[in-house]
């Protein structure tokens, strides 16, 4: 099984499990894990999604050993990436990447890809493509400049930098940096934390900051507005102010 799946409370857990490989992405393990996280995505009982890899590994990229042979017209007419990597940009729930060891390439471009990265100490992230003559073709080139900065992502892109936790966490790469041997326990605290909220406020949340990234700062900020309009909708949202109002923890109906 190249990604395994886990139901931890209301958090779904979803690890790479190509090892041997170092978690390489094949199209079977891009397949496989864009219907965990579209299972998960539809599973009412799921409130947020992790996706990790192994200690020595996140992923180290896409498959070199498959791509070695592949022509122009194998990927065009293959939808290479379109295929698999728009079913992450579909998931409306929060996803948190959990990092220990390498994220390399399509690695560091899957973590880039979720909404909150944890890094274990241990985490190595770089887009090493130039190396093979090829790019960072999973959103590399676009997501890393949105968030680390021109400067910093140039310097990743063109020279193959590799960035240790600490770098990555100052960069804005990553959300949050633990020991290794607290990656699972914090991830999973901190993914069950965010399953507690109401789930229909999550999702404006989540699209509201992704917009963030895809339009005008004018644009963006009346999406938000009407986002904000549409919490007074909420059931949740009245229950989250009375609750605060009346010193007690809130009691969502839509998790
Ligand atoms: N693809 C295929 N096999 C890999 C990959 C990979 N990306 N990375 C590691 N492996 C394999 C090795 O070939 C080796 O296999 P074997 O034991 O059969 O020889 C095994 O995993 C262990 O690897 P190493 O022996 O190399 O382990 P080291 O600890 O010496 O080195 C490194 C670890 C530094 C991570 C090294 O393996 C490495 O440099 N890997 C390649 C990293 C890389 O270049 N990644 C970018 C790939 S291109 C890319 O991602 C394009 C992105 C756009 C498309 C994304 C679509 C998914």
């Amino acid at each position: 099984m190249p990604v395994l799946t886990e139901v931890i409370g209301r958090v779904g857990l979803i690890t790479l499990n190509r090892p041997q490989q170092l978690n390489a992405l094949n199209d079977a393990l891009m397949d496989a894990l864009g219907a965990a996280l579209l299972a998960f995505d539809a599973d009412a009982a799921i409130g947020a999604i992790v996706i990790t890899g192994g200690e020595r590994a996140f992923a180290a990229g896409a498959d070199i050993a498959v791509m070695a042979t592949w022509t122009y017209m194998d990927v065009f007419s293959s939808e290479f990436i379109t295929r698999n990597w728009e079913t992450i940009r579909r998931v409306r729930k929060p996803v948190i990447a959990a990092v220990a060891g390498y994220a390399m390439g399509g690695g560091c471009e899957l973590a880039l890809a979720c909404d909150i990265v944890v890094a274990a100490r241990s985490a190595r992230f770089a887009l090493p493509e130039v190396k093979l003559a090829m790019l960072p073709g999973a959103g590399g080139t676009q997501r890393l400049p949105r968030a680390i900065g021109k400067a910093k992502a140039m310097d990743m892109c063109l020279s193959a930098r590799t960035l240790d936790a600490d770098e990555a966490d100052r960069y804005g790469l990553v959300s949050r940096v633990v020991p290794d041997e607290r990656l699972r326990e914090d991830t999973l605290a901190l993914a069950t934390q965010i399953a507690g909220y109401s789930l229909p406020a999550l999702m404006a949340i989540k699209e509201s900051v992704n917009r963030a990234h895809e339009s005008s700062l004018g644009e963006g900020i009346w999406f938000e507005r009407r986002q904000l309009h549409a919490r007074f909708a909420s059931e949740d949202a009245h229950e989250g102010m009375q609750a605060f109002l009346d010193k007690r923890k809130p009691v969502f109906r839509h998790r």
